[in-house]
């Protein structure tokens, strides 16, 4: 049996020795130890590739588990090419686990599939762009191109593509964030102005409450949790709300710290935690602003109200309209919980909210986002030290992708600046997300993919139908590091174009290069890798999207090889035509880097209407599934919701192991997590093999088998299984009101006992 016992605390030695069981493994223990102390590091240093939190200027070296594995799944030692793909053919490969692929190495020379032998084979690089640059060229309309970034493409790559598309004539920017904090950003845009987070690192330094929701910092965001602690240390409130008891937001034990690594100690983080239902926040905050309102009127703070904001009147009308049935019934709390967080935040003059993909990949994220804005508004928290608003994005460089403008739908402002620079003509009309180019594709309007990192086959939603829409493109482009599902998905042909990753040394023609990125405090650094290359024949991203627009832009203004000798020259660009980015170079050089200054912490409303703004959204009708139980076969089978999730071992769809160590599940992932009550109810017991049918409105059936059933702490009628596996169930037409975020939280599923599947 794998199932061991879960962990009552998270971090300590156990961390210590994943590190270092990853570090060692990948064969190259030497360099990897270096690259560990070398991370964030500021100036001679490379970002670390694991997520986008922050670092403290204090000069201490932050290892985590995160970052460790990230780096020694780039730097192992195992490289594939031709010879490798003459050996399997797509057909072969498509069998493989995600694992299995990933597990093979890096890709270390260019790559073109063909299609008489179903094998990939070496092609040089200047034929790879004459390809590219033919077939672009031959598109009857530029939108008949789909250009996909994954966000851990640097500022200088991210500046270079999107000019590149938009000089071809198209804004179709499909991201990994439509997948990921999109809810966030076009809420927080419509309500204060700009959509990004409001904090700096310091300010957690300063806050009395931090309330973290939806989010599960301990596996995915390990450097916030030495913040959290920190915080929790000194007495600032931090409270939990989140669907699973995850054990890393009770008890944290620092790998950083002697006492708490060596003995038994650990920090208690959460003063109180909270499980709402999935779906459930928006209830859970309009409930606390109606206690506030009702119980502490005081800590309401009308000067801040009555000098930034507006439309607090409809608000207050929709507050009182919400009933506590209507509360409890949602969030799936109790009246009292929902006072006891009150309080707390009525007695702590500043507060923090956080948040991540347990609030934004929901039918109504933006709207409960924006709730959250109204928490904040309503008590003041924005703009003041120790208090604002802290989407915790994912990629290490999603934000900084953005400000480049990784945009299907940049402002009119953003491309008149580029129009004017280069004096040409762009594209004003919006592009496609991942959902409408995922679409397009299927519809066959669209017909070439490029994606510049990621893998869109695996983490976009309906694996079906995603693949089947990744199948009609005429050619698809992957420039990766590492093999994965995505250069299986071929259409009538495909190219993958291997690159450096961020740990490697980068020489161009003026010497080593650094790149730049941008956290989720808006701080831009510079990141410079420090392994040297033992590839055969790879590129940097900057080169080879130079390259690409080289070959097909005809009367460019833009001399793109020329920009390659040395990334100073683009930056030169960045901060001629990006806003905040003046002297790019030189401020650099700060340690730490710059911070982009941020109008609403400022307490600068770039809205319609020059205020932060009240939303007076209603509780969604219902978070529940739209019928509770369900006939299939002729059985009344209870309807259940899922939430898919990141397990220990994973990043997105790089899976680095089987095991999932503070929720006690080992050497497997075709697991489902569900209340024991449920399952009684079902009649199923733990280790039974069942299958996960999903309900949605069309005739098509979406269903995973021989999903082991583990008994979880999660409220009744929840489930939760892991990404990518479970993506099959996502109906590609569910996804989040005006985010188009799939709604890979909340996916109403049926749950069954498994026919043809015999436990391994
Ligand atoms: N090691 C590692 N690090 C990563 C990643 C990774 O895959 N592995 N991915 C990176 C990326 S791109 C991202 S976006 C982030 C993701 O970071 P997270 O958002 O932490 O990722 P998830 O695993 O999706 O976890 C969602 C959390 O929200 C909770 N939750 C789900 N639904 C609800 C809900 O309706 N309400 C509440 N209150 N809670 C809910 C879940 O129980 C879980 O704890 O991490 C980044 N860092
Ligand atoms: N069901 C479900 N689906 C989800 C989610 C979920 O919670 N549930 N989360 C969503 C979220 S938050 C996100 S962000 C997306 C992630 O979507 P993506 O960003 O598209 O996916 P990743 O798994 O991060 O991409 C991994 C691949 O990136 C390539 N790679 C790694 N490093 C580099 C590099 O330095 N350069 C280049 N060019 N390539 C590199 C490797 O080939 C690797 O196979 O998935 C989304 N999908
Ligand atoms: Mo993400």
């Amino acid at each position: 049996m794998s199932l061991k016992k879960a962990s009552t605390k998270a971090g300590g030695m156990p961390s210590v020795q994943s590190t270092l069981k990853h570090v060692l493994q990948s064969h190259k223990a030497g360099a990897n130890i270096k690259n560990l102390l070398n991370v964030n590091q500021q100036s001679k240093g490379f970002d670390c590739p694991g997520c986008a939190w922050g670092d403290s200027k204090e000069g201490v070296f932050q290892f985590c588990e995160n970052g460790a594995k990230a780096i020694a799944w780039e730097s192992t030692n195992k490289q594939i090419g031709a010879d490798f793909f003459a050996q399997y053919s797509v057909t072969q490969l498509m069998k493989q686990s995600d694992y299995w692929l990933e597990y093979q190495g890096r890709i270390e020379e260019p790559l073109r599939y063909n299609p008489q032998t179903d094998h990939y084979e070496a092609i040089p690089w200047q034929q790879a762009y004459q390809i590219i640059a033919q077939k672009l060229n031959s598109l009857e309309n530029p939108n008949q191109a789909e250009f996909y970034t994954s966000g851990r493409a640097s500022n200088e790559v991210s500046y270079l593509y999107q000019l590149f598309g938009r000089l071809y004539g198209t804004n179709n920017f499909p991201d990994c964030s439509n997948m990921c904090h999109e809810a966030s950003g076009v809420a927080l845009n419509e309500v204060i102005g700009v959509g990004k987070g409001t904090v700096i690192l310091d300010d957690f330094d300063h806050a009395d409450a931090i309330l973290v929701f939806g989010q599960n910092p301990g596996t995915n965001h390990p450097r916030m949790m030495n913040t959290l602690r920190k915080a929790a240390k000194r007495g600032c409130k931090i409270l939990s709300f989140n669907n699973l008891k995850e054990v890393a937001l009770k008890k944290f034990a620092s790998p950083q710290d002697p006492i708490e690594l060596l003995t038994s100690k650990a920090t208690t983080i959460s003063h109180a935690y909270f499980t709402p239902r999935l779906g459930g926040d928006m209830a859970v905050i309009r409930g606390i602003v109606k206690c506030l309102l009702t119980d502490f009127p005081d800590r309401i703070d009308h000067q801040f109200i009555k000098q930034h904001t507006a439309n607090l009147t409809d608000y207050l009308n929709a507050v009182k309209q919400t009933t506590w049935s209507q509360i409890t019934e949602q969030s799936g709390l109790a009246q009292t919980e929902i006072a006891q967080a009150a309080k707390t935040i009525a007695e702590a003059p500043n507060v923090i909210c956080t948040w991540a993909m347990g609030i934004t990949q929901h039918k109504h994220s933006v709207d409960t986002i924006k709730e959250i804005v109204n928490l904040q508004l309503l008590t003041g928290n924005i703009g003041k030290k120790g208090a604002g608003l802290c989407p915790v994005r994912g990629h290490s460089n999603v934000q900084g992708n953005r400000t480049m403008g990784i945009n299907e739908k940049p402002t009119a402002e953003f491309i008149t600046t580029l129009a004017n620079f280069y004096n040409v003509e762009l594209p004003y009309t919006a592009g496609h997300n991942v959902h409408y180019a995922l679409k397009s594709l299927t519809e066959k309007n669209s017909k070439m993919l490029i994606c510049l990192g990621g893998n869109i086959a695996a983490a976009a939603p309906d694996t079906q139908y995603t693949y089947q829409a990744l199948q009609q493109s005429e050619l698809s482009i992957q420039i990766s590091t590492k093999l994965n599902r995505s250069h299986l998905q071929i259409g009538q042909a495909a190219l993958i174009l291997p690159c450096l990753g961020r740990t490697e040394q980068d020489k161009q023609k003026s010497g080593l290069q650094h790149i730049t990125v941008e956290d989720t405090f808006s701080m831009v650094h510079a990141s410079q890798g420090n392994t040297p290359v033992t590839l055969k024949d790879v590129q940097s991203e900057v080169s080879i999207i130079a390259h690409i627009a080289h070959a097909t832009l005809q009367n460019s203004p833009v001399d793109w090889l020329s920009l390659t000798n040395n990334y100073d020259d683009i930056r030169e660009l960045i901060a001629k035509t990006i806003k905040g980015f003046t002297n790019f170079n030189q401020r650099l050089n700060a340690p730490g880097g710059f911070h982009l200054t941020n109008s609403a912490h400022q307490l600068q409303w770039q809205t319609v209407n020059n205020k932060a703004n009240f939303s007076a959204s209603q509780l969604p009708a219902s978070i529940f599934p739209n019928q509770i139980h369900t006939q299939i076969d002729k059985q009344t089978l209870p309807v259940l919701t899922l939430q898919t999730l990141r397990s220990h071992d994973q990043y997105n769809t790089t899976i680095y192991g089987m095991d999932d160590r503070y929720r006690g599940i080992f050497n497997k992932r075709n697991i489902v997590l569900i209340n024991q009550k449920d399952a009684k109810k079902l009649k199923v017991k733990a280790g039974d093999l069942v299958s996960l049918t999903s309900i949605w409105s069309d005739n098509i059936t979406r269903k995973v088998d021989g999903f082991e059933i583990v008994f979880y702490d999660i409220p009744r009628g929840n489930a939760a299984a892991y990404y990518p596996e479970t993506n099959p169930l996502i109906p590609i037409d569910s996804f989040g009101d005006d985010s188009y975020t799939p709604t890979s939280k909340s996916i109403a599923i049926v749950i069954e006992k498994s026919v043809n599947h015999i436990k391994t």
